[in-house]
């Protein structure tokens, strides 16, 4: 009989949290950065945690990768064939558009123990570092951002939530440095946080890409082990895009429905960014 219960909690306020009950502990180290876990769950497979908050788990990482890259992909049409991430170090983002036929892509992570972690617990997802045409860097974003000469047609920010070292990734310059390095017709996303409990983070990527890009446009989907399971991406690029409607790639949550409906936004995520 097991008379002792271990669990994970996702602290979200002094009055909430989301628990996992865990068989075991399977990793954690205290990086430059961050601190990093990772827990094998019961119902959700293995988990990744830096500083105490899910970053993804294998029951439903399919969610967050898909819409991270596969949405900005069909706003880039045809032409997309060179794309940045930064952050994604877990190497799930890199998989869906490897999969995507995607053949140039850059991912620039910031810590090097994220790598690590994930080539030991995810290889699955780590092994498309590995393929040709993809390039892991280990180096701070912001700055390869600043100084790179190359161009994109997508650029993926899968970061962290904005405190600690992702804060950068929330602000004003680094978005207008983004622009700078997208070729013409490309696309910029940003994970932009849970509405309900990180207004501030939703709110600060849509204000500050506003003052930078033409067309702003924010997209949720459910993602059950991130906070309220309610969450934002948002999109931003210069040029005319006609829409998409159809979906030329089905994920497991990605299709042509997702594609058309990720953007009808609930009346309080309107009121929030301040959009009719
Ligand atoms: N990056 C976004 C995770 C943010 C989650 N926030 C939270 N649980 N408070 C995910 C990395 C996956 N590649």
């Amino acid at each position: 009989m097991r008379l002792i219960e271990n669990w994970f909690s996702e602290r979200y306020s002094d009055n909430l949290q989301l628990s996992f009950r865990i068989k075991d502990q399977l990793m954690s180290v205290k990086t430059d950065y961050q601190r990093i876990d990772v827990f094998d769950t019961y119902d959700y497979g293995k988990l990744l945690a830096i500083d105490g908050t899910v970053q993804m788990c294998e029951y439903d990482e399919f969610v967050y990768h898909e819409m991270i890259t596969l949405v900005p992909l069909h706003f880039a049409g045809k032409r997309a064939k060179k794309a940045l991430i930064i952050g994604g170090g877990d190497g799930g983002a890199a998989t869906q558009l490897s999969k995507a036929g995607v053949g140039n892509i850059i991912n620039v992570e910031i810590d090097s123990h994220v790598v690590q972690v994930c080539e030991r617990f995810f290889p699955e997802l780590t092994g498309t570092f590995h393929k040709q045409g993809v390039k892991l860097l280990i180096q701070d974003g912001i700055k390869y951002l600043r100084e790179t000469q190359e161009k994109f047609d997508v650029i993926i920010v899968d970061s962290t939530d904005p405190e600690g070292p992702a804060e950068g990734l929330f602000g004003k310059s680094f978005y207008s440095d983004a622009r700078k390095k997208l070729n013409e017709g490309g696309v910029f996303v940003t994970q932009s946080g849970s509405p309900y409990y990180q207004p501030k983070a939703t709110k600060m990527a849509y204000d500050g890409l506003k003052s930078v890009f033409k067309h702003v446009r924010p997209y949720t989907a459910f993602i059950p082990t991130y906070p309220s399971g309610f969450w934002s991406f948002t999109l931003a690029y210069d040029s005319d895009i006609q829409e998409p409607v159809e979906a030329s790639i089905t994920g497991k949550y990605f299709n042509s429905d997702v594609l058309r409906g990720c953007f009808l936004l609930p009346q309080f995520v309107k009121d929030l960014i301040g959009t009719t």
